[in-house]
């Protein structure tokens, strides 16, 4: 993609006009093919950014062909706009972003990565060996780092087990207040608070709450997210950005996968 001059992160930093949504591929759910058909619906009702990635131990030939999938899927679309008078060609200008589990999950194809800390891990590889690993063929590749402070907070699902997180509890706004002061001192663009893929309880809308007195930092908010009054206590509580997995992996078909989705996404305005 890329086509305009616009970076990732400029995109990811804008404010105005509500928060925006983020749909998670995880390319071990799907084959390339649906990954691409799901995304594309995905887009069709206003999500911004595709993220790829989730499972920690995907092989990168398969996030890679899931990449390559969607970000020929956008280009098809975007042609196809371009020719219709009627379209707006730059609706499928939408950033295929990797939300890596580890430096196994790594593709050129990708527009940006979340490049991130996991910043309540008690294992260095996920504070900063992933990273160290992973940072010669992201320069390699020419993919956009966004800078990213993930912090897992409860229930954590199996992200939280994985990472070895000390989980920020539902009720501890001093610690998601000192992790967002931590992560913009170290100079990063994003803070992300993390309940878990298929949490049954999102992240507590009071601490989001408390991270959004940090300002600087765009703040994405996941996990657990599974209607659209969810979506809004989010929002309401200050999430420039809402992330939903789950309920596109739940879908039976794309009609279906469309009628969830909408108004979720129309929740974040
Ligand atoms: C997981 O926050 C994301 O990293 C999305 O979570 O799968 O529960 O929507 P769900």
């Amino acid at each position: 993609m890329n086509t305009t001059e616009t970076t990732v992160l400029q995109r990811v930093m804008a404010t105005g006009g509500g928060a925006r949504h983020v749909t998670l591929i995880d390319p071990a759910k799907q084959s390339p093919e649906v990954a691409a058909q799901r995304a594309m619906v995905a887009v069709e009702c206003g999500t911004s950014l595709i993220f790829v990635g989730g499972s920690t131990d995907t092989p990168d030939d398969v996030v890679h062909a899931t990449c390559v999938a969607i970000q020929e899927a956008l280009e098809l679309r975007m042609f196809a706009a371009s020719q219709d008078p009627e379209s707006d060609s730059l609706h499928w200008d939408v950033p295929v972003v990797l939300f890596p589990g580890g430096a196994h999950a790594l593709s050129p194809a990708a527009d940006a990565i979340t490049f991130m800390m996991l910043m309540n891990s008690t294992k260095r590889a996920f504070l900063v060996g992933e990273q160290v690993r992973g940072a010669p063929y992201i320069d390699r590749f020419g993919v956009e780092p966004l800078p990213t402070g993930y912090v897992v907070c409860a229930p954590g699902g199996r992200v939280g087990e994985v990472g070895e997180a000390e989980l920020v509890q539902p009720d501890d706004v001093d610690a998601v207040h000192a992790y967002a002061l931590c992560a913009k001192m170290y100079g990063f663009s994003l803070l992300y608070l993390e309940a878990g893929s298929g949490a049954d309880t999102p992240v507590n809308p009071a601490l989001i709450e408390r991270a959004r007195t940090v300002d600087g930092l765009a703040l994405m908010v996941g996990g657990g997210l599974r209607t659209p009054s969810d979506v809004e206590r989010a929002v309401r509580a200050g999430a420039d950005w809402i992330v939903t997995g789950t309920i596109t992996e739940e879908s039976d078909d794309l009609v279906s996968l469309r009628e969830r989705l909408q108004p979720m996404i129309e929740a974040c305005t």
